[in-house]
């Protein structure tokens, strides 16, 4: 098994010298041969992936988890991989560290060759054993995803079941098409209390996302504790879209820092997002020298959006402004490791030009001065910006077909403007990549201003030609320039028969029924977008795959819907968000002050309008005075 060990070869000889072992070689393995595997069906689909005949490799109680290395970090991959086995299995494996493979071991090998990149890896199983291969951490860390999806279903149950557990055997070769495959939680309208952060993650982290992006921000509640303004979270995280009188409805810098490291174990970077100049109703009413008047508005608990902005009329309302966000941005700033602020920047349709710039002005120079880099909504782009800001796209198919007409849509000016100031794009299409999209007209929750998303069309599309001109000639945002894609979970109405404002009947479910509801299947084919050779996608493939991993979310307990069109093959057990679990966390019921009425919407205002604030050409409800 010296060849384990070799470095540099390029992976084709590779494979070539594993097929070419002898396989078996043990009279005890003969006598008990291991039962045939079922044929993988892997989300996302790997850049190379050959199964192979023959039995796999059975885990028994005996079976080792070889760590190829003594550094902590890889050992902990070791461990983590033992810790997701153990409950559906019953078994507790040994992780040993090792200078050489084993046979009849899974084997986790960190010391693979640099060209297979941050998150590439290798997998080989077959009835001698298994061997995942990366260069460090994060690729075996990747790898062992795919390892997971390689057992039967019933692996993902949290209590014990009967096996056996057979890894198919396959050769696969994978690394990631973009380097940056997020998804967004919008916990400011909703919020998720730190075990239901975590479990998302660990559901996202199975399709091999790799960055959580909090949107901890909006009118409807500021989420993150900032030692010098309490009021931030006495107030401003006192509400919910439909919530009001809460309290413990933020993320503490310590729940932040739980949040940040569990997602870091899971190789996930945080991506910490303070809306502004717009959606900063909870910060108005939380800090009176934000305000043209000086005086803190009421929180805000409804449904509309458009419906703010930081003062920045004159040059003391832009001076507490600007403090403002230094102060912020340089808290959030400072608990955050990853390389990113996301600044917002969306729907301001009350913004002057000046006082947008302002903003831009302010809350980018502050977080390039924490060594950030910028991240932002598209329309960041009509400001100045440093160059190597991360812009997010959330146009539509519409804003694409504009190009280079005479009716070319502001979004799109927006865009060339940020490619003309060397931007990179996080691309997150509305009609594809949002996952408040309803599915259908039958969805309960979510909006459908970007028209409805079902599974083929959250699949269907291709980051490098979502800003293609529309006779293909060649996109606005060159190939070079694009990160990666992200999917993107609001949570404006996340409760039930959504199309209506909600009433004191409504049901509300908890927000992790909400987030696998609409983040299954949906959020697995995003992540697949994101990381398959486009050359490699299709659709009638990856529905009958899509199919497969129904079972392992029913194992799991997600909700998730069992949208039509794709062969499920357990419908009946299907969950449909409907089961519940313990969280143990601040749900919204859990915080409420004792005496105060039951758990429904206090103060609702708003209109149906099921539209966002595009943009300033198309204003939206409640203009300033
Ligand atoms: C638009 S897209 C918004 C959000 C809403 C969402 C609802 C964008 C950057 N802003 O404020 O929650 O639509 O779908």
């Amino acid at each position: 098994m010296r060849w384990l060990r070799r470095r540099g070869r390029c992976l084709a000889a590779l494979t070539t010298v594993v097929l070419a072992l002898p396989l078996s070689d043990t009279a005890s393995q003969a006598a008990t041969a291991p039962p045939p595997a079922a044929p993988s069906a892997l989300v996302p689909q790997p850049v190379s992936h050959l199964p192979l005949g023959g039995g796999g490799f059975t885990l028994t109680p005996r079976t080792r988890i070889v760590v190829l290395s003594q550094k902590p970090a890889e050992v902990g991959i070791g461990t983590y991989l033992a810790t997701v086995l153990a409950p559906a299995t019953g078994h507790t494996l040994p992780v040993v560290t090792a200078s050489r493979a084993q046979r009849q071991a899974v084997v986790l090998d960190p010391d693979g060759p640099e060209k297979l990149g941050a998150e590439g890896y290798t997998l080989s199983s077959d009835k001698d054993g298994v061997v995942v291969r990366a260069h460090g951490a994060e690729g075996l860390f990747r790898g062992v995803q795919t390892l997971r999806q390689l057992l039967p279903a019933a692996v993902e149950s949290p209590t014990r079941q009967p096996g056996p557990w057979t890894v198919s055997p396959v050769r696969i070769s994978d690394a990631p098409r973009y380097a940056y495959r997020g998804v967004m939680l919008d916990v400011a309208r909703r919020f998720y209390p730190v075990s239901q952060v975590k479990r998302y993650i660990d559901q996202a982290a199975a399709y091999k996302i790799n960055t959580l992006h909090l949107h901890l921000t909006d009118d409807q509640g500021w989420r993150i504790a900032i030692d010098a303004i309490p009021e931030l979270t006495t107030v401003g995280a006192s509400t919910q879209s439909g919530f009001t009188h809460g309290s413990g409805w933020y993320y503490s810098a310590a729940d932040y820092k739980e949040i940040v490291a569990y997602a870091q174990s899971r190789f996930m970077t945080v991506v910490p997002e303070l809306d502004g100049p717009g959606h900063t109703r909870a910060a108005l009413a939380s800090v009176p020298g934000l305000n043209c008047d000086d005086k803190a508005k009421p929180p805000y608990s409804g449904f509309d959006v458009g419906i703010s902005l930081y003062c920045l009329e004159d040059e003391r309302h832009t001076t507490n402004t600007t403090r403002f966000l230094r102060t912020v941005i340089t808290a959030v700033a400072k608990l955050t490791p990853g390389p990113y602020v996301h600044l917002g920047g969306d729907e301001t349709p009350q913004a002057t030009p000046s006082e947008y710039a302002a903003y831009v002005e302010a809350a980018t120079s502050t977080t390039t001065a924490r060594q950030k880099t910028v991240m932002g909504w598209h329309q960041l782009g009509q400001a100045a910006i440093p160059a190597g800001s991360l812009m997010q796209y959330w146009g539509q198919e519409g804003d694409r077909e504009s190009i280079d007409t005479a009716d070319e849509t502001e979004t799109i000016g927006f865009v060339r403007s940020g490619v003309a100031q060397g931007a990179t794009f996080v691309m997150s299409p509305s009609d594809h990549a949002y996952l408040d999209m309803k599915y259908d007209a039958s969805t309960p929750y979510g909006l459908s201003w970007s028209g409805y998303v079902p599974v083929r069309k959250s699949y269907e599309w291709d980051p490098a030609k979502a800003t293609a001109k529309p006779d293909g000639t060649g996109s606005i945002v060159p190939a070079g320039r694009i990160a990666g894609v992200e999917a993107a979970l609001w949570a404006d109405r996340a409760y039930e028969d959504s199309n209506a404002l909600p009433t004191p009947t409504t049901r509300w479910p908890e927000p992790h029924v909400y987030a696998e509801y609409m983040s299954f299947p949906r959020l697995p084919a995003i992540a697949e977008v994101g990381w398959t050779p486009q050359s490699a996608r299709d659709w009638e493939d990856f529905r009958r795959r899509l199919a497969r991993q129904g079972p392992r979310w029913t194992a799991a307990g997600i909700g998730y819907h069992p949208a039509p069109g794709i062969p499920w093959p357990d419908l009946a057990k299907a969950l449909e968000g409907a089961h519940s679990i313990e969280t143990g966390g601040k749900s919204p019921a859990a915080s409420r002050p004792a005496g105060l009425p039951p758990l429904l919407p206090t103060r609702v205002s708003g209109t149906t309008a099921n539209r966002p604030c595009m943009t300033r050409s198309k204003p939206c409800v409640i203009r300033r005075p």
